[in-house]
């Protein structure tokens, strides 16, 4: 068996070409969409490689390149571990070493499907708005050169070589955590394309199709002590593994511009309408999920599963769900909300997975919107309490501070993290009308409630006086 998984590991690449490019080849996609496409392949009886591209640095491909781009996916049980030899990707490409290689690829006859995950910010969009940032550097470079460097570059650009060489616009396959994250990709693609060639986006806008989808399962970053666990688990050295938990969701649009994977024999769910599943998972899972980072990392904890440890973030957690989100939900057809909740508290509770508080924090500008505000604007418009998500509001405000509840540096990461440092002052009302001015994050309804202002303030002082542990602890009966 292990000497087995050894050679897969070390094989040469098959021959055939991709037909699927994916932009963006982080942890999450081979642990989750990558599974599926492969399983998909193997009980069609289909060829479907794909070609993945990393749109910033070539770690991964330098990492993969000596295994013939195979890697081990490992699922965390909370009862166990066990190992999967994935063997779908054809090859990587590093897109800043070479633009022209990624776009020749992207425009190849084979390709029908360009998939992606680049994260919320990758999508070069305002997240209040959803319309395309025409002031970020990297679009206003792709609409002067021809060899991009965004994902909405790429795709445009790609689209153009595509349909002067008389081909089919390839499906773009959204896989990030956006709400209608199909529109929000096809958005981005049109606008970006009008600034260039008006036909080329009537050609888009008629004959291309995006998709949407909603995507599940953790799959925290793969540290250097993982390496060594999956060698003592397998046997045998994978440079480039990833580690996931048991649980997975794909809910598909089933809207392609051609050919596609049977993604249903691999148990992706294809739906005509992915908009309540998106809600759900969006509003339930990563809401809880970043409320618990924030909140978590202030109170000293290290990851998920040590936050929900503590019975006070635990209950915290479920007088989210309880009380404010699902309050504000509509079931999408065949969940029931209360079962998906608990589902979500085994899941973060299963030690096997060691999910950074610090890196769900990460990117919280572009997060946020998505993931908590739509809940709060929403429930206050309907006249409904959300307390906790307000302090999960202010734990944000307070993490991005850069300092923590014992004075000591934080590492933040966000695109706005040097403008959201500069709104802090020593008055938290005066911090709170700094944030809420900052009109990528809070949309106008939100930013002039005076009300929220209020509450917000309330919870940041609470949160500078007692600590977050408290001030959640104090939500969990009320
Ligand atoms: C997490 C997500 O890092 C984060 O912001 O909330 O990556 C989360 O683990 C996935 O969306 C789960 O499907």
């Amino acid at each position: 068996m292990e000497a087995g998984l050894h050679d897969r590991l070390h094989r040469d690449p098959s021959p055939a070409p991709a037909r699927i490019v994916h932009l963006g080849l982080g942890a999450f996609f081979r642990a989750h969409g990558a599974i599926y496409i492969a399983e998909a392949a193997r009980k069609s009886g289909e060829d479907w490689g794909v070609l993945g591209v990393s749109l910033q640095s070539p770690g991964t491909r330098d990492r993969l390149a000596p295994q013939g781009w195979a890697y081990t996916a490992v699922e965390l049980g909370p009862e166990g571990e066990s190992a999967e030899v994935v063997t779908l990707l054809r090859g990587v490409l590093v897109a800043p070493e070479d633009p022209r290689a990624v776009l020749d690829a992207m425009a190849a006859p084979e390709v029908a499907i360009v998939s992606l995950t680049v994260t919320e910010k990758g999508y070069c969009h305002n997240p209040a708005s959803g319309r395309l940032n025409r002031d970020h550097p990297d679009i206003v470079h792709d609409i002067a050169d021809p060899l991009p460097r965004s994902a909405p570059g790429f795709l445009v650009r790609a689209l153009a070589a595509r349909r002067a060489a008389g081909r089919p616009p390839f499906t773009v396959l959204c896989c990030d955590n956006l709400p209608e994250n199909g529109r929000v990709a096809r958005g981005v693609t049109l606008e970006l394309a009008r600034l260039i060639d008006p036909d080329l986006a009537a050609w888009i806008e008629t004959e291309g199709a995006f998709p949407a989808t909603m995507v599940d399962r953790i799959v925290p970053a793969t540290t250097a002590a993982d390496l060594d666990r999956v060698e003592e688990l397998t046997g045998y050295r994978d440079e480039a593994p990833v580690m996931h938990e048991p649980f997975r969701q794909w809910v598909i649009e089933d809207h392609f511009a051609g050919p596609r994977p049977d993604f249903a024999a691999a148990g992706a769910q294809m739906v005509a309408d992915v908009t309540p599943f998106e809600h759900m998972k969006l509003r339930m899972l990563n809401g809880t999920h970043s409320s618990l980072a924030y909140l978590g990392y202030l109170a000293g904890h290290e990851t998920i599963a040590e936050t929900v440890a503590d019975p006070v973030l635990a209950g915290f957690a479920r007088s989210l769900w309880r009380d404010e989100i699902i309050p504000a939900l509509t079931p999408p057809p065949g969940e029931e909300l209360s079962a998906y909740a608990d589902a979500l508290a085994a899941r973060y509770a299963n030690p096997g997975i060691r999910h950074r508080t610090w890196q769900i924090a990460m990117d919280g500008s572009q997060k946020l919107p998505q993931r908590i505000l739509g809940t709060i604007a929403e429930s206050r418009a309907a006249g409904r309490p959300v307390p906790g998500l307000t302090l999960a509001v202010a734990a944000w405000i307070r993490y991005t501070s850069g300092r923590d509840e014992k004075g000591q540096p934080i590492e933040v990461k966000d695109p706005l993290a040097p403008r959201l440092a500069a709104l802090w002052r020593d008055d938290p009302a005066e911090t709170v009308r700094g944030y809420l001015g900052v009109a990528e994050v809070f949309p106008p309804a939100l930013a002039s409630d005076q009300g929220f202002a209020a509450d917000l303030t309330a919870a940041l002082e609470g949160l500078l006086a007692r600590g977050a542990r408290a001030m959640a602890g104090g939500l969990v009966h009320a």
